[in-house]
């Protein structure tokens, strides 16, 4: 099939599961058309079933705010037209739900054919931003309009339902890891630098946005290492990156900690590390966790929104209550400490990763494609 992908291309987790899937897909055949306004971080492969699609947004003297979703919606009208798209998959509703509606009536207008839209919800779409009354409105009319519409965890379809007016199914299908890409060996000489000890590693990777409360991986880690020698990786960017820098310094850990800003080879990082830490307020998911995850990495989260759905309390990790700071510390010296434990933990981890392998859940989106799958290419 023809598939369009429209995505946020910077280093968030929605981001990275649209890039991971358009890859996939185009490893099955299929011809992915990825529509955004900047390269995606995770598209650095060759792959001649891989088309990129760049939305320029021209600037003028009156706009105060360039109309991005305008121009996104024309270049999806474009794309449509000249590649001719057989479905339009869009991630994160604001503002791509929006716009692919606008191409969508574009396009029926001019061909009279009606374009699928499939939209999956990732986050803080429905959770934050598009409850917000500012978004409200249009992101329940344009997740309405698509003709599908998935969600990354239970928990989320849940929150879409209890704050929009969704009048249509929407179905869970799971964020996903590629396993073998964290499954490998740590490059040892890596470790010996960022631990020449042998001290444990923990380690943190987000958009260092308020709702991952990244001081709370910083005071966890300054629990911790009052009682055992360790150090912390934290990876990303983001705005309260400046003030976690600070916290670290008045801690008194800063000299334990690497903040190694963006990172494209996350796996070498997680490979090396033992745990990871995620103290969100709020994770419809937590694909980052389950990355950690699949590096046999064990995982020490809130437990808030998704997080249960694959941090397994006891088993694959802890969860705590949201600022539960003492809780997490606790578990984490407790476990560092215990070398057989920390083993068994991690293996259990990996374990878990297994069954949100890629191969697993790809095929739930081809279901769903397929369904609109035009009938003089499927012949259904
Ligand atoms: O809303 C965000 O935080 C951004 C969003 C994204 O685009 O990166 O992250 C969400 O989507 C990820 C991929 O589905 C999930 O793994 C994250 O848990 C989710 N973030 C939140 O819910 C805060």
């Amino acid at each position: 099939m023809r598939i369009g992908i429209v995505c946020y291309p910077t280093f968030g987790g929605s981001g990275v599961l649209a890039t991971e899937l358009g890859k996939a897909l185009a490893d099955k055949g299929h011809s992915v058309h990825f529509i955004t306004y900047q390269q995606p971080v995770r598209l650095n492969v060759f792959n001649t079933n891989i088309y990129y699609h760049e939305v320029r947004v021209p600037t003028y003297p009156l706009f105060d705010y360039p109309p991005y979703e305008i121009a996104l919606a024309s270049t999806m009208v474009d794309v449509i037209m000249n590649q001719d798209l057989d479905l339009l998959h869009v991630h994160y509703a604001i503002p791509h739900a929006s716009a692919a509606y606008m191409a969508k009536q574009i396009v029926k207008q001019k061909t009279g054919r009606s374009i699928p839209v499939i939209t999956t919800l990732h986050g803080t779409d429905i959770t934050l931003v598009g409850k917000d009354k500012t978004y409200e409105p249009v992101v329940t009319f344009s997740i309405n309009e698509s003709d599908a519409i998935t969600a990354v965890s239970e928990n989320l379809r849940e929150e879409t339902f209890k704050n929009f007016a969704i009048v249509k199914p929407i179905e869970v299908i799971t964020n996903f890891v590629d396993v073998s890409r964290f499954n490998k060996k740590p490059i040892d000489a890596f470790r010996q630098v960022i631990a020449p000890n042998g001290e444990k590693i923990l380690v943190h990777a987000s958009n260092f946005r308020k709702v991952k409360r990244v001081n709370d991986v910083i005071k966890v880690f300054s629990e911790v290492r009052k009682h055992m020698p360790a150090k912390l990786l934290m990876v990303g960017d983001g705005p309260e990156r400046f003030a976690t820098e600070e916290l670290a310094r008045e801690l008194g850990v800063m000299e334990d900690i690497r903040f190694l800003g963006k990172q494209e080879q996350i796996e070498e990082i997680l490979v090396v590390s033992d745990l990871f830490l995620l103290p969100s307020e709020y994770e419809s998911f937590g694909l980052a966790a389950l990355e950690a995850m699949a590096a046999r990495n064990i995982v020490i989260s809130t437990n808030a929104g998704g997080l249960p759905e694959i941090n397994i309390q006891g088993v694959t990790g802890f969860m705590a209550n949201v600022g539960d700071v003492a809780a997490m510390s606790e578990f984490a010296v407790s476990i560092l400490g215990n070398e057989d434990g920390l083993e068994k933990m991690k293996e259990a981890a990996y374990n878990h990763a297994l069954s949100f392998d890629i191969s697993n859940i790809v095929p739930h989106y081809e279901a769903i494609y397929k369904r609109f799958c035009r009938m003089e290419l499927c012949g259904g």
